[in-house]
């Protein structure tokens, strides 16, 4: 499989109910002269399963320990390569809490990938995936390639089996993945296949990039 980008350009920032924000950065990154394609992915799913945590180790390869819950929406970017094809990815991380849901809604629109994380040793973040894809396809106008993540896969106290994920993920018809944002495991790999599988879908007219 092809890796991470020479270019790793990266940007982070916040985008709390500013929704025209992401429209204006989208537009002005293509002033890159190399890059092929910008992907939008939202990462969705219960508060503190870490996909803030997840994004963090993706674009930086941080971690950190302390629960900051996000407010509204932020977004990373990070450039990566498959084969010649260099592509921005632009990811937007949505709040899981309830509160923040008629915000982050209006990120959904346009995004080609979605990542749905649960946490494997909260069994009650895996039970409301069926919710999250509710969420989705009521609020998001395009295909999209989806994958279920389930985080944390580093603790010792798992409450939801690698096969219930892979399951649940089959009958989605989602890409699955267990991680650990805290060691890092799968991360860049289920993020490259994620990319992988949106840049197959692009190239074969299936999804369009223009609500992107
Ligand atoms: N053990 C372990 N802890 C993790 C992992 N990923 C995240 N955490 C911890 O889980 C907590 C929540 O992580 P966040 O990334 O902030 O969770 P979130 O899903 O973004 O939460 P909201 O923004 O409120 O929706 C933090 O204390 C992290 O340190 C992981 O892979 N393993
Ligand atoms: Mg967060």
């Amino acid at each position: 499989m092809s890796c991470c980008g020479k270019d790793t350009t990266k940007e982070r920032g916040q985008a709390i109910l500013d929704i025209v924000d992401a429209d204006t950065i989208s537009s002005n990154t293509f002033n890159e002269p190399s890059l092929d394609y910008i992907f939008k992915y939202i990462i969705i799913g219960e508060f503190s399963v870490g996909k803030t945590c997840l994004l963090m180790r993706f674009q930086d390869g941080t971690f950190r320990e302390e629960y900051e819950s996000t407010i509204g929406v932020e977004f990373g970017t990070k450039n990566v390569q498959i084969q010649d094809t260099l592509i921005k990815l632009r990811i937007w991380d949505t709040a899981g809490s309830e509160k923040f849901r008629c915000i982050t809604r209006g990120y959904f629109r346009g995004s080609i990938g979605a990542i749905i994380v649960y946490d494997i040793s909260n069994r009650s973040t895996f039970e409301h995936i069926d919710e999250w894809v509710q969420e989705l396809e009521k609020y998001n106008s395009s295909n999209y390639v989806l994958m279920i993540i389930g985080n944390k896969c580093d603790s010792s106290q798992r409450t939801v089996t690698t096969d219930e994920g892979k399951d649940k993920a089959k009958k989605l018809n989602a890409e699955f993945f267990e991680c650990s944002a805290k060691t890092g495991e799968n991360i860049e790999k289920a993020f490259m296949t994620l990319t992988e599988l949106v840049l197959r879908d692009v190239s074969s007219g299936k999804i369009s990039l223009e609500n992107n």
